[in-house]
Formats: structure tokens, sequence, C-alpha cells
């Protein structure tokens, strides 16, 4: 054995047989025959609900609809949305037919949006009308509704725009037959900036998604136990990879019910969890300063809740402490995971059939058919226990690779198939794996990913701007925002930090706004040109 594989951790569960040889669809309905009468979704706002029959049923429409406006196999659509059922419909039926759902913030701006749109080359946007104008030509873009791709709208289409009913009212008779799905065949494209660099559209196929869900939620004795009379809060937005996975496609497989809301507002939240008594709440760390803050709380019943599980950002232990305390028949725990990584790298084993104990602060154990191991960034090699390091992840549930994009695939997965998270963290005595820090450039707002480069891009484009970096800086309700070291061009124009952050914010989505600029007189580089991050971050840290 070599001392890069010298010491791999694997889950205290074993391993099980996996059914990743189907289409995504055709796993997560298995049991459809089981469950048809049970709730798939309920939409918090109208209390409209589905069952998993009529679920099933829409989305056989819709793949059918689909064909007819000329989606095909391998074509891309773009989910431009806040949570709603048409956002899980669309997804679905984009398996049916062999097509990959890419999903997008709709608050992005313009600019965003439409290099989303032009990296991931999809076909079709399906949006509701007020987000359509950001679709509409801005001058440089090339691109045309209605020439170059089409838009569905979920609620009153606008001129050259289609209504959603053109899809979920077709005939599921007409959905096409004889469409050959191999396991390899991509269905979703996230968009993450990784380990380095812009946002890159993540291929992650039929065969990785299930291998995803079913290590969760599979097995005799499933790491996160899902029983089919559970309501599980899906607040979260569906476009990241947290929901998507961790709320949405472990639900259908478990044959419990998913309870969307929209937005996040807490009142409204509460009332939800009351009255449709949520057993199973996904959060993030800001949802659950929210929760274990708001005074609000107290007035509410939450006594359904039986399993919290925070991940997508560090969960400080006071925080999740003062939570426990409002909800204390709840199991707490973490997940921790990335895009790339298909998502979940660990899971917390409280949260199993038969339950392990854990530890507050730890994200929990590397998650079942799968390897991990922590590598020393000078050596190369594999640490033991207690020794921190990069945390990497193997196993089928990964990304096949970056979209187009061979060099960064690379630098991600290496030829032994590992892939590279940026993070740095620990396993303990008891296979409990903690994360301690970031090697990569990724910042994190609340959970949402701020690529540095992206804005560094931005930023240098400024005729009065020499030379920047992004770096992340501590924050109390964020986590973290981002925070720029400006080099003025000698021009003689003395730009200001209001004009720098206004440049910004005019171009870019709310959490990736500059909180502060700092002027300097050069950004500090390692001779090959790389930023010195941590001189920068060290820099913040000072009093
Ligand atoms: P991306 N603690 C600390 N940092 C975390 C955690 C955590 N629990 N989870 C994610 N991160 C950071 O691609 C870490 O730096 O996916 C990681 O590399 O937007 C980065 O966020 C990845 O950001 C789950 C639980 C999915 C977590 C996820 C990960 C979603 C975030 C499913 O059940």
């Amino acid at each position: 054995q070599s001392s890069e594989e010298l010491h791999v951790f694997r889950s205290r569960l074993p391993d099980i047989t996996i059914s990743n040889n189907v289409p995504l669809h055709v796993y997560l309905f298995e049991r459809l025959s089981e469950f048809q009468d049970r709730t798939c979704l309920i939409s918090g706002s109208s209390g409209k609900s589905y069952t998993f029959a009529e679920t099933h049923l829409i989305c056989q429409k819709i793949a059918a609809g689909l064909t007819n406006i000329g989606i095909k196999k391998g074509d891309v659509i773009m989910t431009f949305l806040q949570n709603c059922a048409e956002f899980v419909f669309t997804f679905l039926s984009a398996s049916m037919i062999g097509a990959v759902i890419t999903t997008a913030n709709p608050f992005y701006t313009k600019a965003e949006a439409f290099k989303q749109l032009k990296a991931s080359n999809a076909k079709l946007i399906v949006t509701q009308s007020q987000y359509v104008d950001k679709f509409r030509d801005s001058g440089e873009n090339d691109l045309k509704i209605g020439e170059d791709f089409s838009v569905v709208t979920v609620d009153d289409p606008p001129e050259n725009c289609l209504h959603f009913y053109v899809l979920s009212e077709a005939n599921e008779e007409e959905m096409p037959k004889g469409i050959v799905i191999q396991p390899d065949d991509p269905v979703a494209l996230p968009f993450s900036s990784g380990t380095t660099g812009l946002p890159k559209g993540v291929i992650l196929t039929h065969k990785s998604l299930i291998t995803g869900v079913a290590q969760l939620v599979d097995g005799d004795n499933p790491n996160l136990y899902l029983k089919n009379d559970d309501v599980v809060l899906c607040v979260l937005p569906l476009f990241h990879i947290f929901a998507l996975n961790s709320v949405l496609l472990v639900s259908l497989r478990a044959g419990a019910s998913v309870l969307l809301m929209q937005k996040f507002e807490i009142g409204a939240l509460l009332e939800l969890i009351q009255n449709h008594r949520v057993s199973v709440a996904a959060v993030v760390p800001p949802l659950v300063l929210a929760l274990a803050k708001n005074p609000m709380v107290d007035s509410f019943d939450l006594s359904s809740i039986r399993l919290v599980l925070s991940g997508a950002a560090p969960l400080g232990k006071e925080l999740e402490e003062a939570l426990h305390r409002r909800v204390p028949q709840a199991i707490f725990g973490q997940g921790y995971g990335m895009t790339e990584a298909g998502p979940v790298v660990t899971m917390c084993p409280a949260f199993a059939k038969q339950p392990f104990s854990t530890k507050s602060g730890s994200c929990g154990s590397v998650v079942r058919n799968a390897d991990l191991k922590v590598v020393d960034r000078e050596t190369g090699g594999s640490l033991g226990r207690n020794q921190p390091g990069e945390i990497c992840i193997r196993g089928s549930q990964i990304m096949k690779g970056y979209l187009n994009d061979d060099e960064a695939t690379a630098r991600t997965i290496d030829v032994n198939g590992w892939l590279h998270t940026g993070d740095i963290g620990y396993v303990d005595d008891d296979d409990e794996i903690y994360i301690v820090d970031r090697v990569k450039e990724l910042i994190k707002f609340k959970g949402f990913q701020v690529p540095p480069a992206e804005l560094e891009s931005l930023l240098i484009s400024h005729p009065d701007i020499a030379d920047a970096a992004v770096v992340p800086q501590k924050d109390d309700a964020a986590g973290e925002v981002p925070v720029a070291f400006v080099v003025r061009s000698a021009n003689g124009f003395e730009i200001t930090e209001e004009a720098i952050k206004e440049f910004i914010a005019k171009q870019v989505i709310f959490y990736k706004r500059l909180h502060k600029v700092y002027f300097i007189h050069a950004i500090p580089k390692s001779p090959s040109g790389k930023i010195l991050r941590k001189e920068l971050r060290a820099k913040l840290a000072a009093p």
C-alpha cells in the first residue's frame, strides 16, 4: 500500500448493494406502488398537495410535453425558480427523457444568468414571469428567446414565452419510447467554483445521484432514516445541491412528504412547521441562528420535529446547543459535503435507524460505500487519526467532472479517483470528522458560494483599479462575507470604497456584494503569480 493510501477511513455502516444501473427517476419511483396514495409534495403557500401517483403522472405528461417542444436526450434545461412543485416536476421529467437540469438562483443578475445560460448551452428555461426580463437581450448577448432557447413560465407567460400548461397538459401516452439512458449519462448540472476560479458546470450522472441518495436512505440500517410518514421541510433552495439531495431526492426515495416553502420568512416558517407537523428539518447555520434567537419561536408548537440536519457551512457549538434547548426532543446533527462530491461526504450517524452517538461540533462520519482520506498538503501522504489535512473522498457518487474543463477536473479528481475538497479536517478516535479550515479560495455567505475569482475579474475591469484580491472576513450573521483588497491605478483618480462597492453591487447577486474595501500598494503574490490569500486573511485578523 502506498503512503498516499495508508490510512483510508470507511463508514461504520456496512456497504450495501446500490441499484445505480437504472435511470434516476426509475430508482426514485421504485416503490411507487407502495407509496402511490401518500403525499409527495405540499406547497406551503397554497396548501395544494400532490400524491406520489399524481407526481409521477404529471412528470410523465411533462416528459411528453418537453418532447413536443423539441427537447431531446442530452439537452440542457435551466430551472430559474424558487422552490415550487414545478421545480420538482421539471427535474424528474428531464430525467425521464434523458435531459439535464442546470439549476440557477432566480435572484441572479442578468449578467450572472446569461453566463450560466451560455456555459450550459440550455435550450429551455423554466422560470416565473417576473424573471423573464433577465433573459431579454442586453446588447452584448447574442442569444434570443424563441430563437436560441425557449422560456416556459409557471405563471402567466409574457411575450414569446410558453405557459407551463403546455408541458403539464401533454398526453403522457406520447412520452417518447425507446430512449436509452446509461448510468454514466448526465442528469444534473449545478454550477460551483470548486477549489479555484470561476463557477463551472458540475456533471452529475444518474449513477452519481442515485449513489448519493442510496448512501443516505437505503439499506437495513439507513444512515439518514426517513419514515414514510415523515414531513420534511424544504425551505432551503432546491437549486442548491443540499436541498436537492438531502431534502427532495432522499424523501422521494423513502416515501416521505416534502413541504415546499418558496422563501424564508420566520413567522410563516413556524406556522408551517406547526400546522403540517414537520418532523425533519434541513437547515443552514443562519437559519439555526434565526430559530435559536427569535422570540417568536416560543409561541409555536415545534414538538413534531424529530431530526434537524445542518449543512453547507460550519456550525458553531454554541449555536447548535442554543437551538437544541428550543427543540430538546430532536436529534441534532450535521452533514458535510460539496456539490462536486455528489454531494454528501460525511453524515451524522445519529440519524441512522440504529443510531451511533455523536459529539457536538462533528460533521458525522464518512458515508457508506465510499473511501475518505486526510491528506498532508506538503507530502501528499495520507494522515492517521486526529491529524488535520485535506479531506479527500472517493466513490461512485462523485461528479463525472466539470463541463468543458478537463484541466479543472484533473486538478480536482486525481488519477486514483480521489476528489480533493479543499477543506481541512480530521477524523477522531470514534470515526467522527471535524472540518476546521478551508484552503480553497471559496467564500461562503450563509452557505451560498461566493467565488473570489469572479469578483476579482470584475474589480480589475474597472479603469481605476490596477489589481485586486477578494478574501473572506468572519461575520456573525453570515458566517463569512467577501471583502476586497484593492490597488488603485496610477491614473490620478482616487476611487473611493463606496464607489467600488456600488460598482460590484450593480453586477452581482446580493450575497456576493463587498462588505469592505481595503486599499493597499500591492497584492502579495507568490513567484508564480498566485495571490497569497493567507497573508491577506492574516491582515484582517490582526487588531
Ligand atoms: P457547496 N461544515 C463546514 N463546512 C461545510 C459544511 C459543514 N457541515 N458543509 C459544507 N461546507 C463547506 O458545494 C465546505 O467548505 O455544497 C465545502 O467544501 O455549495 C463547501 O461548503 C461546499 O459548498 C448535505 C450536507 C450537501 C451538506 C451538503 C453540502 C452542500 C454545500 C448535503 O446533507
